[in-house]
């Protein structure tokens, strides 16, 4: 009889004590969770830079701080080259590097990264230079090009829902054999483009589109180049058009399409 209460009583401590070790690890666990939330919150008002993220300094006050650690991508795709010419690991390795410069820290060991910018994805070297034939050619290339890839997308639903008409429309003609059946693979484009919806596209909206191709099609920056024919840095839509062998109509309604 004793030894039954022993063990009722050894059960009974043990049932306690885990379930003061369930309520700690619930309580810890919410603590974690408030101090989560607290970070967000105060982290919510401070908008870091490209290479810093933001951190609570011994004050508790949010501030940004050069990000610590950049993954390796392994993959030379992926790396970096700037317009002085140096290669860097990846984009956030460079960032990291103009960070660690604009703050002193001692890490910092190209000064000149400060003055730098990103020219293409991959590893530095010699780009071809585009010739006037292939600057002629080379919207057939784009717009061949571009209607490859809204099919992809589409094949893989990786498409915003409301390009569904678009690529339903640019399925159809393709296989009717339609002369221009990448034009609404041209439309989607410039609709992607643009970012802020004003019917053109300037260079900050087309950095990602012309770094990620530089490597590939050395004319992308000469043709964009080419189809500013006023010169104010920007392509509206009417320029995208004309450039790309749209019709009049086509203008039209990549101004609707797009501003929505
Ligand atoms: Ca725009
Ligand atoms: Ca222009």
């Amino acid at each position: 009889m004793a030894s039954t209460l022993n063990i009722l009583f050894i059960i009974g401590l043990l049932t306690f004590h885990q379930s003061i070790f369930i309520r700690a690890d619930d309580e810890v666990k919410t603590d974690q969770e408030k101090l989560l939330d607290d970070f967000q919150d105060r982290c919510s008002s401070v908008k870091c830079r490209d290479g810093e993220m933001c951190v609570l300094n011994k004050d508790g006050d949010a501030e940004c701080a050069c990000v610590t650690q950049c993954e390796d991508p392994k993959d030379e795709r992926l790396m970096i080259c700037t317009k002085a010419n140096h290669t860097y690991t990846s984009d956030c390795e460079f960032y990291q590097m103009q960070c660690w410069c604009r703050k002193n820290d001692e890490r910092c060991t190209r000064r000149e990264a400060l003055a730098d910018s990103i020219d293409y994805f991959g590893r530095c070297q010699t780009l071809g230079v585009c010739t006037d034939f292939e600057l002629e050619v080379f919207p057939k290339r784009m717009t061949t090009w571009l209607g490859e890839i809204l099919d992809a997308l589409f094949v893989r639903k990786d498409l915003d829902a409301k390009y569904e008409v678009l690529v339903n429309e640019a399925r159809r003609m393709k296989l009717s054999n339609t002369e221009k059946w990448w034009r609404n693979a041209v439309l989607w484009e410039f609709c992607e483009l643009d970012r802020t919806h004003d019917n053109s596209v300037n260079n900050e909206e087309l950095a990602r589109f012309v770094r990620s191709l530089k490597v590939l099609e050395h004319c992308i920056q000469p043709f964009l180049d080419h189809c500013d024919t006023d010169d104010d840095k920007k392509i509206s839509s009417d320029e995208w058009g004309a450039c790309l062998g749209l019709d009049k109509d086509d203008n039209a309604f990549l101004k609707t399409f797009c501003s929505q």
